[in-house]
């Protein structure tokens, strides 16, 4: 992209999820591995779990914290840095992903849609805020004191955060490219339709075939840490 850059493309929207980080170590959510074992995501990762036992979610939290310091950016998060550091035109990396790998590598123009594992969000007044080392268990919100903190993820049936700026840039946007996500989970999975809709020309780079295959107009199968850096060469 860098390197022989195509005159009818400059606006971009990329498109991650958990796919980018595998290489790193982070498990993805579905297939054999999927990082809630023994649950289906879907069964899990929702308000109720949050209300029924939020120790049992903080507690799953905490440990995925922690284990971010145990992990690096792989190829692929620093191609895309890379990117992001070259490219003259606009570009916007939206990631599905909670891990903090693309910021970690560089990447400046991104979106986290669907929240930030290193920040917590009161389940009374709303206020987002960082989360600190001393925060675990059920603590109660700083600012009003009267609530619980929970992490800041997007569970089912809530609204993934950015949705404007991410419409906007997908409606002006000459090129979507979409890597390691399995586009089961929406409105993520709709943003290939949408791309085409607007004549975008549309790029998938998975490690296997996933449900949004059909939909995109050019797809490479492998590792995204093989693949990306290639793509932004
Ligand atoms: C590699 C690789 C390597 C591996 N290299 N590749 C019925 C129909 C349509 C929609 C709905 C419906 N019923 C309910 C809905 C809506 C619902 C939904 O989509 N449900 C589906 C299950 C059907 N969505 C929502 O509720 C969302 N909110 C919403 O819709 O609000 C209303 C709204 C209306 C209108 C506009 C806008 C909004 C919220 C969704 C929140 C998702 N949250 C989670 C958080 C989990 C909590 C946690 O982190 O612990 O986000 S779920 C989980 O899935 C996480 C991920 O971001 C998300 C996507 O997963 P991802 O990234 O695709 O990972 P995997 O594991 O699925 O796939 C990995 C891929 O990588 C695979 O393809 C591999 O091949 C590949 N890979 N290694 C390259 N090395």
């Amino acid at each position: 992209m860098t390197g022989k850059p195509d005159p009818r493309i400059r606006n971009i929207v990329i498109l991650t999820g958990a796919g980018v980080s595998a290489e790193s170590g982070v498990p993805t959510f579905r297939g054999p591995d999927g990082l809630w074992e023994g649950h289906r995501v879907e069964d899990v990762a929702l308000p109720e779990a949050f209300r029924r036992n939020p120790l049992l979610v903080q507690r799953f939290y905490d440990e995925r914290r922690a284990a971010l310091s145990r992990v690096e950016p792989n190829a692929a998060h620093l191609a895309l840095a890379r990117l992001d550091a070259e490219w003259s035109g606009a570009l916007l990396l939206v990631t599905q992903n909670v891990d903090d790998l693309h910021e970690r590598a560089g990447s400046k123009r991104l979106l986290h849609m669907h929240g930030e594992l290193k920040r917590a969000l009161c389940t009374g007044c709303g206020a987002a805020s960082p989360w600190s080392a001393d925060l675990s268990g059920a603590p109660a919100c700083p600012r009003c004191a009267a609530a619980a903190l929970r992490p800041d993820i997007v569970w089912f049936g809530e609204m993934p955060y950015h949705m404007d700026i991410i419409e906007a840039a997908i409606d002006a946007c000459d090129l979507f490219v979409s890597i390691g996500t399995s586009g089961a989970v929406y409105p993520a999975a709709g943003f290939v339709d949408h791309a085409r809709s607007c004549g975008a020309r549309t790029l998938e780079l998975n490690l296997d075939r996933s449900a949004g295959t059909p939909m995109f107009g050019e797809v490479r199968h492998g590792p995204a840490g093989a693949l990306v850096p290639e793509f932004v060469a």
